[in-house]
Order: C-alpha cells, then sequence, then structure tokens
C-alpha cells in the first residue's frame, strides 16, 4: 500500500516530529512516498529541488497513493491542495487534528464530507489513532 502523509512545510514545522512519529508507524504498514515531511532537516536538505520539480514530484507521488493521512493542525496551503487534488483522484482522505481550545479546522476541510477527521489531544493519542485507523484500513 502506497500511502501519501502530508503535513505543514512552510505552513511551520512546530509537529515535524509528531510527522516523523507517525511516518515511521506508516512504513510498517505500507510504503510511505512523502517520508520527507517528517525530516527536520528537509527545509536545509531539499534546497537543491526548485519549486516545479517539488510539485511536480508530489503530484505524480499522489497519482500512486492508495491512501492520504494529513495532519492538519497547522495550516498549510499545501496540504490543503493536495486535500483537494487527493478528492479529485478519490484518494481516501483522513485528517488528523488537534483539539486546542480557540482554534478550528478550516471549514472547507470540516464542512467537506469526503474528508474523515479524526480528533486527538495528544501525540500519543494521535499514534493511537492512526494505529486503529490503519488496522481497520488494512483489514
Ligand atoms: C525546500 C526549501 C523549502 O522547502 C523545500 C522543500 N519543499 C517541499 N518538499 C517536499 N514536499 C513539499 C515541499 N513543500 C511542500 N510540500 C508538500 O506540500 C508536502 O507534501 C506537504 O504535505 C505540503 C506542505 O505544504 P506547505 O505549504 O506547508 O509547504
Amino acid at each position: 500500500m502506497n500511502i501519501y502523509f502530508a503535513g505543514a512545510i512552510r505552513g511551520g514545522r512546530e509537529d515535524a516530529e509528531l510527522y516523523s512519529s507517525l511516518i515511521q508507524l506508516l512504513k510498517t504498514y505500507g510504503t510511505v512516498l512523502t517520508e520527507h515531511v517528517g525530516d527536520s532537516t528537509l527545509l536545509d536538505k531539499e534546497l537543491f529541488l526548485s519549486e516545479k520539480e517539488i510539485f511536480e514530484r508530489d503530484m505524480q507521488w499522489l497519482d500512486l497513493a492508495d491512501l492520504l493521512i494529513a495532519e492538519v493542525s497547522t495550516p498549510s496551503l499545501g496540504v490543503g491542495y493536495e486535500l483537494a487534488v487527493a478528492e479529485k483522484l478519490k484518494i481516501p482522505c483522513y485528517c488528523l487534528f488537534r483539539k486546542k481550545h480557540g482554534r478550528a479546522l478550516s471549514a472547507m476541510i470540516d464542512g467537506n464530507p469526503y474528508f474523515q477527521v479524526l480528533t486527538y489531544t495528544t501525540n500519543a493519542d494521535a499514534v493511537k489513532t492512526v494505529t486503529d485507523l490503519i488496522n481497520k484500513t488494512t483489514k
């Protein structure tokens, strides 16, 4: 199974460690096409790629994906775009959102019945949510 993990890059890297834990977990179930999203040194490493190359590579990977899991707590234009493309490609999409007082998810995601939004409170809770989801999906 090819899994496309989406998480904020230029939107903000505050959750990069969580992305990395989720990617390590997802790798035990399939191929994670976007492992770099959890890499804390990404912004240094990928500077040799042009914006166009990044876009084209990610769109090619999206085309190969069987499942998309997005961490959407940090608002990101790129993740929003990937979700919209994945919907058009009919790829099952799950969005993880951390519950925090005074913060709401964009209605363009939360209000779209195509996207399954899974809320969590702690990182451990997020890991459990993804474990349950993957066990259900791959059964
Ligand atoms: C080089 C310099 C700065 O950033 C880079 C490398 N950038 C990217 N590399 C790979 N994927 C990217 C990059 N920028 C965005 N993406 C894709 O969009 C990822 O798959 C993420 O899920 C999403 C993040 O979008 P932003 O808007 O938060 O960057």
